[in-house]
């Protein structure tokens, strides 16, 4: 590995090369990306023709990438860089069939890395670990199903099993597979969402008596002022460039939050605009970007409200006074807490000026309508929650909820995470959800919480969970501290993997082990009654029909909720649940779901209107389904964020081209990595202060709460423009430094984004 930057031209595609991103974001960079990328899978025809039918109103199918909502005109195909590479990841024409699995043993495989074992291609049929010969063996469908049913009626109880989902799962597969776990007799049901957005549903929840955001892209598209928060947008929700290239020219302000100036925050060319394409013409996405320290942002938010609370002592229209009093309660603690709340003190903790926490301030101040968004930057820390209820406080100030243009808009991560909650994968249902379930499925589900990802990780680890079934995602990878992850799933007496392609958690398993292959996204799906859609919610509530047109990669290869069915009919054989019934034509499971699920009704007419529809809100209606009934300021104290002397906060991140454990390859174009990804972004004088040189190995060291140590060693430091104190660098590879315990303790959340490390030089 080089650990000098080679700059330019010196014929060595595989070199490691930084070299500042000076052009905008999307357009050309975006568009060469793409063609390479289809060369690679060699899916030059179908890719394009695959992508013409995303997101297509109608009878096309939902891009299997970000949550980001499609575009409500339905006018122009929104399409992104990730998008098609996602889409055409899953289409690829390469297979891991049985001769693949016997020529190689899991100790081999275990050698390859992450990237290589996923660029294998996809699964074509149900395969067993067989501990005797080391490798995987084809196994029929009726066995597996027997295998796993047999296992699970085994246990002592039904909490020895836990069902984990990625946010991948459509809603109907998604509530049969609750339904499933209920049925059987647990809650753990541990998601994605518990590493994701946990912290933002229980705010927002806290806050406004909704678990979701309350506005929709009509929104975004008037509103004056717009706040993005701890958002690699370019990357990660690349079509929200879209919304900020639309917002620049109609004059509204786009204040950027985040320790790194992505880019995002800079220009964008917009790859659906053939003209300015044509003519290289970018348009800004920014009017203000703040660069806080790690962590910072509810100390900067909380500057902001002290602005706003001061100006309106001399001026009445700062604050939305009549909202206030009408519609919120906790008000005057609030006041009071900003007031008390030194300046000196919201500096240190944010590491921003006042002066420029003021600029951002006026922004909102100035503006009629505010929308703020955010992302795991927000949500991945020990205050998360307190953090997010800080973006709301500020919210409620100017009555920015309720009203078009107006309000939160937190911006989820895998394209169906949302659906999964609404649907039913939630580890603390409610009470009433569990009624209706009960009433209309005729179960009786436990009343019990249960336990959501670092808990199962935790109850692997002890024994207590001997079964872990994973509905796609790569759990081994995706969970924090890798090593304790590993030892505990291969404790577990039964792993069981529902995926579309290899990938490291089928090599980490338990005594008996299962890969069941299924249909992706852009499959066509044929039930007994015909071809058959599933429904999708994005970001921002809409809810629509995704029907997939590819032939399927193997003829072996079952639905999701054709597995699901299976495993229920197997575990569970006196069943009364029509499992069979279901799978032949989803909308029963749909009819059944209208009974089940607030604002659901009349579901199979709804989800077939043009754009689907919308999740009704009641935050939306300015109706709080909160104790108070009313929208409830927070009063948190602000956490101390500086790292102790010596030390630095590493938030931990996703490059440009890799989908969480998915890596397409080792760049990161829009922070100029070529051919690297062990690597931590560094402030020039933290390098300098630790004797680290630009480009040369530093062993990382983290420190857990409980004092206990991990280390990554071999890693390259890499001088950066972030502030100092704070570091970052990529996730998967870096879960090795975060431990099993540093969860946040008011959603559970791994502090993914608030590592203490120290750096040092490679002895
Ligand atoms: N192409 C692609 N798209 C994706 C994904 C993917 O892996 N690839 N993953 C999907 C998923 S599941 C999710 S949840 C989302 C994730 O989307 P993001 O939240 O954008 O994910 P990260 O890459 O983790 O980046 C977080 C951003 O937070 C910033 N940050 C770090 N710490 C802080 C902080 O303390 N404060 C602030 N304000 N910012 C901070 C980082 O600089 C970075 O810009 O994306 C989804 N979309
Ligand atoms: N350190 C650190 N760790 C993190 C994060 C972080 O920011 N920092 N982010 C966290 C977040 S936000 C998330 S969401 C998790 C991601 O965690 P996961 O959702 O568990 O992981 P993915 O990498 O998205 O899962 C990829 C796998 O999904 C399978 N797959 C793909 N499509 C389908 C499909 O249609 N059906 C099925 N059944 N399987 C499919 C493929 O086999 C593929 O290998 O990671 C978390 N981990
Ligand atoms: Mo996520």
């Amino acid at each position: 590995m080089t650990t000098g930057p080679t700059v330019g031209g010196n014929g060595d595609d595989d070199a490691f090369r930084f070299e500042p991103y000076r052009h905008p974001a999307a357009g050309w960079g975006a568009a060469k990306s793409v063609s390479r990328f289809l060369a690679r899978e060699r899916t030059f025809l179908d890719g394009p023709r695959a992508v013409m039918r995303m997101n297509h109103e109608g009878d096309g199918f939902d891009c299997p990438g970000c949550a980001w909502p499609d575009d409500l005109k339905g006018l122009h195909l929104d399409i992104c860089e990730n998008g098609i590479k996602h889409v055409t990841w899953e289409m690829t024409h390469k297979r891991v069939d049985r001769d693949f699995f016997a020529a190689h043993t899991v100790a081999e495989l275990s050698r390859w890395s992450d990237a290589a074992l996923e660029d294998r291609g996809r699964l074509t049929e149900p395969m067993r670990y067989d501990p005797g010969t080391d490798r995987y063996v084809p196994i029929t469908w009726a066995a597996a199903f027997d295998l796993v049913g047999r296992t699970l009626r085994e246990l002592d109880e039904p909490d020895q099993a836990a069902f984990y989902t990625s946010g991948r799962l459509g809603n109907e597969a998604t509530f049969l597979y609750q339904l499933l776990a209920r049925e059987f007799g647990t809650n753990n049901l541990p998601d994605c969402s518990n590493m994701c957005h946990e912290a933002s549903g229980r705010a927002l929840q806290a806050s406004l008596g909704t678990a979701k955001g309350t506005v929709d892209l009509k929104d975004w598209e008037v509103t004056d002022a717009l706040f993005v928060i701890g958002v690699n947008a370019a990357s990660n929700a690349p079509r929200m460039l879209t919304s900020l290239v639309e917002a620049y020219k109609r004059g509204a302000q786009i204040v950027h939050i985040n320790p790194l100036v992505e880019a995002a925050a800079r220009r964008a060319i917009i790859p659906h605009e053939f003209t300015a394409m044509a003519t290289f013409r970018s348009t800004p996405t920014s009017t203000l970007n703040l660069q806080p320290r790690i962590g910072g942002d509810m100390a900067l938010l909380r500057g902001m409200a002290k602005v706003v609370l001061d100006d309106a002592r001399t001026d009445r229209d700062a604050l939305d006074a009549e909202f206030i009093a009408r519609h919120t309660t906790g008000f005057e603690a609030y006041r009071a807490l900003c007031e008390a709340t030194p300046w000196a003190e919201i500096e240190r903790q944010s590491g921003v000026a006042r002066a420029d926490i003021a600029k951002a301030a006026q922004v909102y101040r100035q503006a009629d309508r505010s929308i703020i968004s955010w992302c795991l930057g927000v949500t991945q820390h020990d205050h998360g929650v307190d953090t997010a209820r800080e973006i709301v406080n500020l919210l409620l100030l100017r009555g920015n909820i309720g009203r078009e243009g107006a309000g939160p808009s937190p911006v989820r991560g895998h394209s169906n995470v949302q659906g999964n909650r609404t649907c039913g994968i939630d580890h603390r249902p409610a009470s009433e959800f569990l009624d209706r379930l009960a009433d209309v499925c005729e179960i009786d589900p436990p009343r019990k919480h249960g336990l959501d990802t670092v808990g199962t990780v935790e109850a692997m680890h002890r024994g207590d969970v001997q079964v872990f079934v994973g509905m796609g995602g790569n759990f081994a990878l995706a969970a924090p501290d890798t090593p304790y992850t590993f030892a505990a799933l291969r404790k577990c007496r039964l792993t069981v993997h529902v995926s579309t392609k290899l990938n490291r958690s089928h090599l980490v398993h338990g005594r008996d082990a299962l890969i069941l292959p299924c249909l992706g996204r852009t499959e066509k799906d044929r039930q007994r009654s015909g071809v058959q859609a599933t429904s999708v919610e994005d970001s921002m509530s809409m809810v629509h029909l995704s029907v997939g047109m590819k032939r399927p990669a193997s003829a072996h290869l079952l639905s999701e909720p054709a597995v699901i069915a299976g495993i229920a009919r197997a575990t569970l054989p006196d069943s009364a649940t029509p499992w069979e019934w279901y799978v032949d034509d989803y909308d029963r499971i749909r009819d059944t779901m209208s009974h089940v699920l607030d604002g659901f009704e009349d579901f199979n007419r709804r989800v077939r209107l043009p754009l689907g529809f919308r999740i009704r809100q009641p935050a939306r209606e300015l109706v709080f389904d909160t104790p108070s009934g009313r929208a409830e300021f927070s009063t948190a104290a602000l956490p101390d964020v500086v790292p102790a002397a010596g030390q630095l906060v590493l938030g931990t991140m996703r490059s440009h081209d890799q989908w969480n454990t998915t890596i397409y390859s080792d760049n990161d174009r829009y922070r100029g990595v070529r051919n690297l990804r062990t690597l931590i972004f560094m402030n020039a004088a933290d390098m300098a202060e630790r004797g680290i040189d630009s480009f040369t190995a530093v062993e990382i060291t983290s420190i857990a709460r409980d004092g206990s140590t991990r280390s990554l060693p071999g890693y390259t430091a890499i001088p950066y423009d972030i502030p100092r104190g704070s570091a970052a660098g990529y996730m998967p590879e870096m879960n090795v430094l975060c431990a099993i315990g540093d969860y946040s303790t008011q959603s559970n959340q791994p502090l993914m984004k608030n590592v203490r490390i120290t750096v040092r030089p490679t002895p």
